[in-house]
C-alpha cells in the first residue's frame, strides 16, 4: 500500500492577503519554503498516495474557508492548523523567536526566558500532533521542519511507534555551553522531542556534533558515531547541507523577464560598480556591520565615492517582535545617516528597498551586480549565497560571504570574512571590486560546480534515502526483547529439562550499577533466589563476574552456587577453595598499567582505579560523560601503545577500561564448564563486551537461552531492558523449584 507523505512546518507555504473586498493567497518566500516546494515539485506523482503540507495558514477558519476553494493543490494538499491568536503569539513570537531563534544564533542576551512562552509552545505542538494523528496511518512518513516544532516528533512517536519520522533543523544547533543556559526541563523536552525522529538532519557537521554532545551530557545517552540509541530505537543524526534548484536559477539568466530587469540595472549603474544584498530583516543577518564595512570602504577608498552603489534589499519579517521593530528603526536611521553624510544630490551610496521582490527582480539583481555582499553574524546555511552563484551563468561577479554562515563550509572560493570585522569587510569589498575577470570566473566555476552537484533535490533525496536506511538499520539491530510469551517458553524449557546450567554475570545483569562497585550489593531476595536454584541438584549455578574473588566470596560464599571471579581467572566450586591458573602472571604489567591509569585520575575528576588480582580497571561512571568518554578513548589508545609488549587485552566495558591477562576470558571458562557436562538447558545473562565471549560460545547451542541486558546488538539471542526483569525471570524459575520441593 502506498504511503502518505506529511511535510510539517510552522506555516503553510502561502500567505493570505486582503485584496480590496476579498482575501487572496500567494506563495510565501523564505529559505525553507523555497527548498521543500522545489523538491516536492520534482517528485513523481505516484511516489506517494498523498502529499500533505501541514502548517498554520496565517488566518482564521472563516477566511481560510473563503480562499481554500481557489487553492492550487496539484502538487500537495494543505492541512491547516488553526491556532488561537494568543497562543500563536506566545508560541511563535514568544518561545520560537524570542528564545530559540536568538539563543540558537548565539545572541543569548536577546533570549527571553518565559514559562508562559514555553507552555504555549508545547500546547501548539500538541495541536499539530492532534491534527496529524487524525489523518495518519501507522506506517506513513512525516518530515518535520525547524525550530518551531522541536517536540513534535516525540509526541507522534508516542502514539505511532512505527512511523517513519524525519526532522530537519534549518537554523544552527548551538554548542552545549549555550544550550545549557535554558531551564533543565526545557532542555529535556526539546532533546527528547527531537529524538522521537528516526533521522535528525542539520546543515553542518558542527551542528550535528553540538546536538550529539547535548544529548550525551544532558540525557546521559551515548552516541556511536552518527547513531544514538534512544528508547530502544536507533536514531541517526547527520549533516545535509540544504541547497537550491540550480537549474531554475542558472536558466533564469536567459529568461526574457530576467534579462530585461538585468539590463535595466546595468543601464542604471552605468560606469559605477553595483553591490547587492538581500535578507530578511533580522539581527542575525549582520546588516549594521555590513553598512559599517561599506562606509569604511568608502572612507578608505574615496576614489570609489560616486562610483559605487549598494542596493540593499530587506524583506519585512517578524515585525510583531519588539527586537525586530527596533531593528527596522535603527536600520532606517543608519542608512539615512550614511547617505546624508557620504552622499550628495546626484549620488546615494545605499539604495534601500524594504519589500518583497519578484523572482525576476531577484535574479535580475543577482546577475546585474558586480559583488554580492552576504555578512550574517550567524546563519544556518544562507541560500542567497547559493542562489547568487547558480544565477551567474556568465561566471562573473564576486561573492563576499560570512564565515559564520553554514554555506561558507561549502563555498570556500568565496571571499570569506568575519562579519564582526568592519575593516576586513572594507578590505574585501575593494579586493572584490578590483578582482580580474579570470579570477572571478575561476572562483565561480568551482562554486557553481559544488552547487550543481548537490541541488535541493539531491538534498531531499539524500535525506529520504538515509531515512529509509535508518529504518532498515533499526530492523537489523532490532533487539529481540523478551516478552511475556517468551518468558513462559523459557520457563517451560527449564521445567522439562534434566540438567541445567546458569551462567550469570553480576554487575549490570543481576544488579544495576552503583556509584561505586562496593555499593552494588546483592539484595536478600536475589540471594534467596540463587540459593533456591543452587539447591536443586539438577542445576549448576555460576556467578561469572569481572569482580575480585573477595567480594564474590563475601556476598555468595555461603550459597550452594559456583563462583567465577575476574572474568575466569579464579574459580570456586561449591564447597571447595578458590583455584587459579598457575600460569597467569600479572606483576609486571599491572604496575605499569596502574601508572598509566593514574594520570587519568587527575585528567578526569571522579574516576577511580579498581585493582584486582589478575586485572586492573579504570572506572569513569561518575565523571562528566563527555570528559569521561574523551579520556576513556585516550586512555585506551595510550594503553594499546604502551602495553603492546605484554600478554594483555584492553577492554572497553560499561564505563570502564580494563586491562587483563590475554588468556582469561569468559568464553574460555564457559567452554571448560560445557566440556565437563551435558546440559539440556543453559541460561546465561550478561550486559557488556566481556560477556560477548560467553554468548558467542553458547550461540550455536539450541538449548541455550542467552540474554543481553540493554538494547545494543549482541551475540545473545534475546534482550531485556533492565536487571530487574532478569531477576524476575529467575524468581519465576525458583518459585517453580520451591513448589516442587514443598
Ligand atoms: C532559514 C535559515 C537557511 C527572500 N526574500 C525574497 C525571496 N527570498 C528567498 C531567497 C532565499 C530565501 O528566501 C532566504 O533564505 P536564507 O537561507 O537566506 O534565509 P532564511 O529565510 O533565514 O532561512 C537559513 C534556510 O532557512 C534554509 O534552510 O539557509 O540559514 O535562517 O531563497 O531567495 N525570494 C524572492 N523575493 C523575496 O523578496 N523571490
Amino acid at each position: 500500500m502506498k504511503k502518505k507523505l506529511f511535510i510539517v512546518s510552522n506555516r503553510l507555504p502561502l500567505t493570505v492577503e486582503q485584496a480590496e473586498d476579498k482575501y487572496i493567497c500567494r506563495q510565501s518566500s523564505g529559505g525553507l519554503i523555497s527548498s521543500i516546494s522545489s523538491y516536492l515539485q520534482g517528485l513523481e506523482h505516484n511516489d506517494y498516495s498523498e502529499k500533505i503540507w501541514v502548517g498554520a495558514p496565517g488566518c482564521n477558519e472563516t477566511i481560510w474557508a473563503s480562499v481554500s476553494n481557489d487553492l492550487n493543490e496539484d502538487e500537495y494538499t494543505y492541512s491547516p492548523v488553526f491556532i488561537n491568536w494568543k497562543n500563536y503569539e506566545l508560541y511563535y513570537n514568544g518561545f520560537s523567536n524570542s528564545l530559540l531563534w536568538p539563543l540558537f544564533h548565539y545572541f543569548p542576551s536577546y533570549a527571553e526566558y518565559n514559562e508562559t512562552y514555553f507552555d504555549a509552545y508545547i500546547e501548539v505542538n500538541k495541536l499539530f500532533n492532534v491534527l496529524i494523528s487524525k489523518q495518519i496511518n501507522k506506517d506513513d512518513i512525516v518530515w518535520i521542519h525547524d525550530y518551531h516544532l522541536l517536540p513534535l516528533a516525540g509526541m507522534l512517536r508516542k502514539e505511532f511507534p512505527t512511523l517513519t519520522i524525519g526532522f530537519f533543523l534549518h537554523i544552527p544547533f548551538p554548542s552545549y555551553e549555550l544550550f545549557r543556559v535554558i531551564p533543565k526541563h526545557w532542555q529535556r523536552e526539546i532533546l527528547t522531542g527531537m529524538l522521537g525522529a528516526d533521522l535528525i538532519g542539520f546543515h553542518t557537521l558542527d551542528y550535528v556534533e553540538h546536538f550529539n554532545e547535548c544529548v550525551s551530557r544532558i540525557l546521559r545517552t551515548e552516541h556511536e558515531g552518527h547513531f544514538i540509541s534512544w528508547n530502544n530505537r536507533l536514531v541517526k543524526t547527520d549533516a545535509f547541507p540544504i541547497s537550491i534548484d540550480f537549474i531554475l536559477f542558472n536558466n533564469a539568466y536567459t529568461k526574457k523577464g530576467v534579462a530585461e530587469i538585468r539590463n535595466k540595472y546595468i543601464d542604471l549603474k552605468g560606469n559605477k560598480k553595483l553591490i547587492f544584498s538581500i535578507d530578511r530583516l533580522d539581527y542575525t543577518k549582520g546588516l549594521s556591520n555590513r553598512l559599517k564595512g561599506y562606509e569604511q570602504f568608502l572612507n578608505e577608498n574615496p576614489e570609489y565615492k560616486e562610483n559605487v552603489i549598494f542596493a540593499l534589499a530587506i524583506i519585512p519579517s517578524r515585525d510583531g517582535i519588539t527586537k525586530y521593530a527596533e531593528r527596522k528603526r535603527l536600520l532606517d536611521e543608519h542608512i539615512g545617516n550614511l547617505n546624508s553624510r557620504l552622499g550628495n544630490i546626484s549620488w546615494q551610496p545605499v539604495l534601500y528597498y524594504y519589500n518583497h521582490l519578484s523572482f525576476e527582480e531577484l535574479v535580475g539583481l543577482y546577475t546585474a551586480c558586480d559583488l554580492a555582499l552576504i555578512t550574517p553574524i550567524r546563519d544556518g546555511m544562507n541560500l542567497v549565497a547559493k542562489e547568487f552563484v547558480a544565477s551567474r551563468q556568465d561566471k562573473q561577479g564576486v561573492l563576499i560571504l560570512s564565515e559564520m554562515a553554514g554555506s561558507a563550509k561549502e563555498l570556500t572560493e568565496a571571499l570569506l570574512i568575519n562579519p564582526n570585522d568592519a575593516s576586513e569587510i572594507a578590505e574585501m569589498i575593494k579586493y572584490g571590486l578590483e578582482m580580474n575577470s579570470a579570477e572571478q570566473s575561476d572562483r565561480l566555476t568551482e562554486m557553481r560546480s559544488k552547487v550543481q552537484n548537490y541541488t535541493v533535490n539531491m538534498w531531499a533525496s539524500d535525506f529520504f534515502r538515509q531515512l529509509n536506511d535508518v529504518k532498515n538499520e533499526q530492523l537489523e539491530f532490532e533487539v529481540k526483547f523478551v516478552d511475556k510469551g517468551l518468558r513462559l517458553q523459557i520457563f517451560d524449557q527449564y521445567a522439562t529439562s534434566l540438567k541445567r546450567l546458569f551462567l550469570l554475570d553480576y554487575d549490570g545483569s543481576l544488579v544495576p550499577f552503583s556509584k561505586h562497585p562496593s555499593l552494588a550489593k546483592p539484595s536478600d531476595e536475589l540471594k534467596k533466589t540463587l540459593a533456591t536454584l543452587g539447591s536443586n541438584s539438577q542445576n549448576d549455578v555460576f556467578i561469572i563476574s569481572g569482580r575480585d574473588s573477595k567480594s564474590l566470596e563475601e556476598w555468595f560464599g555461603n550459597l550452594p552456587i559456583n563462583l567465577i571471579a575476574e572474568h575466569g581467572a579464579k574459580l570456586k566450586l561449591i564447597g571447595r577453595e578458590w583455584e587459579t591458573d598457575t600460569e597467569l602472571d600479572t606483576f609486571d604489567w599491572v604496575v605499569k598499567a596502574e601508572r598509566i591509569m593514574q594520570q587519568y585520575l587527575v585528567k578526569c575528576p571522579n574516576s577511580f582505579i579498581e585493582r584486582k588480582e589478575f586485572s586492573i580497571a579504570w572506572h569513569y561512571r561518575n565523571s562528566d560523560p563527555l570528559q569521561g568518554n574523551t579520556r576513556a578513548s585516550e586512555l585506551q589508545q595510550d594503553l594499546h601503545k604502551k602495553m603492546n609488549a605484554h600478554p594483555v587485552n584492553i577492554l572497553n566495558g560499561h564505563k570502564i577500561i580494563e586491562v587483563r591477562n590475554r588468556s582469561i576470558n569468559k568464553g574460555y571458562v564457559t567452554e571448560k564448564i560445557l566440556s565437563d557436562n551435558m546440559y539440556d538447558f543453559i541460561f546465561s545473562i550478561g550486559d557488556d563486551e566481556t560477556d560477548e565471549d560467553m554468548f558467542a560460545k553458547l550461540a550455536r547451542l539450541p538449548q541455550s537461552v542467552t540474554i543481553k541486558i540493554g538494547s545494543e546488538p549482541s551475540f545473545a539471542k534475546y534482550n531485556l531492558h533492565t536487571p530487574f526483569i532478569a531477576q524476575e525471570i529467575l524468581n519465576l524459575i525458583a518459585e517453580h523449584d520451591n513448589e516442587i520441593v514443598n
